[in-house]
């Protein structure tokens, strides 16, 4: 069984230690609160985790191109670093966990070119795309796989392998990631926006913390060594200032449904799929489908994004930490 490292052992503790410990925000957003839907403040800038980019965001992708095209290249890795110690032979799409987010806005037409340089077959299947399911592959190994269509659905969409019947072993094996489609008539809120995916690692860890491939048996009962949010155990705290509004466009990859919930605030919009909804707590999100969740900083503090049906992998560091340490009493 993974160990627990010193660090993330007393995982609220270290949460809150990080966040008063860094460097002070460059700047503070704080403003009052808009009421859901109405307009607000410029945010600051998109937030990033260690293994996932800011997003270009709704103005820049609907003012761009209405063709896009994303090249991805399948590859099988010797080994990726997980976080606290942990290797892991995963097959991703660019070398990465999860895959680079595909952003495109509604009434794009979407070229997805995939390049196999794995050693096995590979495609790709994007919950955005209305298709015949066969144009997802796979194909073989030093082929390249197009599939092109228009986008009509706005939303936070899951993609990863498509690879026939093997297709859950090779999602299970890292080949996943997140694509946004954004409305073009609907202006979204000016908000702090951040990607998170949540997967898991299905193996044995060795004891030098190497994870040397994905174990069929656990796979196919769903149990995972571990879950993750953006491909890592453990994440570092993503700084924000009260008053922020944070917009998280969130893919659960699986396994089972994801408790989406953040401690300390409540979710004040939620889409997965119109209408928005408000004030919600905790909001199901099953494996293979997304939504996008809004929640205010009400306060100087620390606020971590949890799976609430996975608090038993809290210990692991199971959390992505929203850790504000700007000027109090913008509350919200
Ligand atoms: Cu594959």
């Amino acid at each position: 069984m993974l160990r627990t490292c010193a660090r993330c052992g007393l995982t609220f503790l270290f949460l809150v230690a990080a966040a008063c410990g860094g460097q002070p925000p460059a700047a503070t957003t704080a403003q009052a609160p808009a009421a859901s839907g109405a307009a607000a403040a410029p945010a600051g800038p998109p937030l990033s985790t260690k293994n996932m980019a800011p997003v270009a965001g709704q103005e820049k992708t609907c003012a761009g191109p209405r063709a896009k095209t994303v090249d991805l290249d399948v590859i099988e890795t010797k080994g990726i670093d997980l976080g606290m110690g942990t290797t892991f032979a995963a097959w991703t799409y660019n070398g990465h966990i999860p895959g680079p987010t595909i952003e495109a806005c509604e009434g794009d037409t979407v070229t997805l070119n995939v390049h196999n340089k794995g050693t096995t077959s590979h495609g790709l299947d994007t919950h955005a795309f209305k298709i015949d399911a066969r144009k997802y592959g796979p194909t073989a190994p030093g082929m390249t796989l197009k599939i092109e269509k228009a986008v009509d659905t706005p939303g936070v969409f899951m993609y990863h392998c498509a690879a026939g019947p093997v297709t859950d072993l090779h999602i299970k094996s890292g080949i996943h990631g997140a694509m946004i489609v954004y409305p073009r008539n609907e202006k979204l809120r000016p908000a702090r926006e951040i990607v998170v995916v949540e997967d898991a690692v299905f193996g044995t860890r060795d004891a030098k913390g190497f994870i040397p491939g994905t174990d069929p048996a656990k796979a196919a009962k769903n149990d995972q060594l571990f879950s993750m949010f953006n491909g890592r155990i453990d994440n570092d705290p993503v700084r924000v200032n009260p008053g922020d509004l944070v917009r998280m466009y969130f893919v659960n990859i699986g396994p089972w449904v994801s408790a989406a919930h953040v401690i300390g605030t409540v979710l004040d919009a939620v889409y997965a799929g119109a209408p928005w909804v408000h004030g919600l707590q905790t909001v199901a999100v099953p494996s293979g489908s997304g939504a996008m969740l809004e929640f205010y900083i009400p306060e100087a503090g620390v606020f971590p994004f949890v799976d609430h049906d996975k608090l038993a992998f809290l210990p692991f560091g199971m959390a992505l930490a929203f850790a504000s340490e700007g000027v109090p009493g913008a509350a919200h």
